[in-house]
C-alpha cells in the first residue's frame, strides 16, 4: 500500500482531501495537474473519516472509502494515501489536520488542493488563516477569469498566504450523481471511475440497494433446517452464518448476503452419498467425474439448488457461495472466501490442526487464510487416502501464487 511514512519528510507534497465517495477521474486528474503543473513530488490522498453525529453515506464506510482510494492509486508512483482523518474521532477540521501534517512532517512543504467552488466559501471554513499558514493553497480552475484572481488576490493579503491557480481540465464530477448511476445502470459505462475503483466498488458491492424481499426469512430458513438438520450440522450451520457475518463485517460486504450464505451452505448436508446423486440425477444437476469418486461434494449443487428453489434465493451471488464452499475455486468473490474461509474457523469446530491460527489469520490477510486451510484439508485428505478433486487443487495453488505478491 502506498502509505505515507517519515520517510517522506522533506517534499514538496499536495494534499488531496475528500469523501471520495467514491473516487473519480475529476480527483484524479486534479492530482495529476497538481504534481505536474505546480512541481510537487507527491500528492497525499486524504479520506475524510466518519464526523461525529453524521453520517456521509452509512452504507460505506470510512474504511471503506480508504480502501477504495488506497487500491485506485495503489498503481500510480507519486500518489500516497494518509488516514490522519481516519484515525481521528472529532470533526476533522483542515486547519487541525495541517497542523498535524505539519507537526509530523516539519521538513515538508503543504500544498492544499481545492476546486474553485470551494474557494468561494473558504472564508467561511474554521481558521483560514491557519490553513494558510501551514500550507499553500492550489486552486484547481476550469479556466482562468478575472473574478477568482481578485478574490484570491483579496484572500492572500487577508490570510495572508499563497495561493496558486492551477489550470486543468477539471471536471466536476459528482459523486451523488455517480453513486445513483451506478445504483441504477452498473458501473460498466462509467468512464468517469477508473478501473480499479470499479473492481473495489463491484467486489464490495457498494452503493447498491439491498433487495432480499424475495427470499424466504431468516427466521423461516432456520425453523425449516432445525427440522431438517441433525442438531450437530443445524449448530455448525449457526456457528457458520455468524462467523460469516464477522468476517462481512471485517470486510465491508453486505451482511444480509454472509448471513444467508453462511445458514443456507450446508442445508443439503442430510442427504447420503446415494440420495446426492439421485436427486442430481432426477433434477439433471451434472455431476463431475470427480464428485462420483467422492459424492459428498455433491452437497455443494444441491444446496445451491435448494437455496434457489426451497428458499426463493435468487441471488446468484449466494448460491455461488454455497456452490463453492467446500473446494473453493480459483479467484474467488469475497462472498465465496468469507463462506469458505467460515465453514473452517465457526466456533464449533475443534478438529483441525492450527485452527487458532487460521482463525486469527481470517481476520487479518482472508488470501493467507483460505490457501491455509487449502494446505491443510489437501494434506488431511492424503493422510486419508481420499480422492482430491482438481478444484480444490487449483484453488490451492491460485491462493499460494495470489500471497507470493503480497508487499
Ligand atoms: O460440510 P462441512 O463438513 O461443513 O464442510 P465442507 O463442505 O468444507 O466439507 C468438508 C470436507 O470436505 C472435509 O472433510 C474435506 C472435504 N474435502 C474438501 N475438498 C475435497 C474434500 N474431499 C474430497 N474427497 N476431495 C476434495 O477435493
Ligand atoms: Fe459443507
Ligand atoms: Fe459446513
Amino acid at each position: 500500500m502506498n502509505h505515507t511514512n517519515k520517510l517522506n519528510d522533506g517534499k514538496k507534497v499536495g494534499i488531496l482531501g475528500g469523501t471520495f465517495n467514491p473516487i473519480h477521474s475529476g480527483h484524479i486528474n486534479i492530482a495529476r495537474s497538481a504534481l505536474n503543473e505546480c512541481k510537487l513530488d507527491e500528492i497525499w490522498f486524504v479520506p475524510n473519516g466518519c464526523p461525529p453525529h453524521k453520517s456521509i453515506d452509512d452504507k460505506v464506510s470510512a474504511i471503506s472509502r480508504f480502501k477504495m482510494v488506497s487500491k485506485t492509486i495503489a498503481n500510480e508512483d507519486k500518489f500516497y494515501i494518509n488516514d490522519i482523518e481516519l484515525s481521528s474521532i472529532e470533526y476533522n477540521y483542515t486547519h487541525v489536520t495541517l497542523k498535524k501534517l505539519h507537526e509530523q512532517f516539519p521538513n515538508n512543504k503543504f500544498y492544499f488542493i481545492m476546486g474553485e467552488d470551494s474557494l468561494k466559501s473558504f472564508d467561511t471554513w474554521k481558521k483560514p488563516e491557519l490553513i494558510c499558514q501551514y500550507a499553500s493553497i492550489i486552486v484547481a480552475v476550469r479556466s482562468n477569469n478575472n473574478d477568482l484572481s481578485k478574490v484570491i488576490a483579496d484572500y492572500a493579503r487577508k490570510f495572508n498566504g499563497e495561493f496558486i491557480l492551477l489550470n486543468c481540465n477539471y471536471i466536476d464530477v459528482s459523486s451523488t450523481e455517480l453513486r445513483n448511476n451506478i445504483k441504477s445502470k452498473g458501473l460498466s459505462n462509467l468512464s468517469s471511475i477508473e478501473e480499479n475503483t470499479t473492481k473495489y466498488i463491484n467486489e464490495h458491492m457498494l452503493y447498491e440497494e439491498n433487495d432480499n424481499s424475495s427470499f424466504d426469512s431468516v427466521e423461516d430458513i432456520k425453523d425449516e433446517l432445525s427440522k431438517i438438520l441433525k442438531p450437530k450440522r443445524y449448530n455448525h450451520t449457526l456457528g457458520v452464518m455468524d462467523t460469516a457475518i464477522n468476517l462481512g463485517m471485517r470486510y465491508d460486504i453486505p451482511l444480509y448476503l454472509c448471513q444467508y450464505s453462511g445458514l443456507l451452505h450446508d442445508c443439503a448436508k442430510s442427504y447420503s452419498k446415494e440420495e446426492l446423486i439421485n436427486f442430481c440425477e432426477e433434477k439433471n444437476i451434472e455431476i463431475t467425474d470427480s464428485e462420483y469418486k467422492a459424492p459428498h461434494l455433491l452437497h455443494c449443487k444441491v444446496g445451491a439448488y435448494m437455496a434457489k428453489n426451497d428458499f426463493s434465493i435468487n441471488d446468484d451471488r449466494i448460491i455461488n457461495a454455497i456452490l463453492y464452499h467446500t473446494t473453493g475455486r480459483p479467484n474467488m468473490s469475497l462472498l465465496e472466501q468469507i463462506v469458505f474461509v467460515a465453514d473452517y474457523i465457526e466456533p464449533n469446530r475443534s478438529k483441525a490442526n492450527r485452527l487458532n491460527e487460521i482463525r486469527a489469520m481470517a481476520y487479518y490477510n482472508i488470501d493467507i487464510a483460505t490457501a491455509m486451510i487449502l494446505q491443510d484439508t489437501i494434506s488431511y485428505l492424503k493422510d486419508i487416502d481420499a480422492f482430491i478433486d482438481d478444484k480444490t487443487i487449483k484453488t490451492y495453488e491460485y491462493y499460494c501464487d495470489l500471497i507470493k505478491g503480497i508487499d
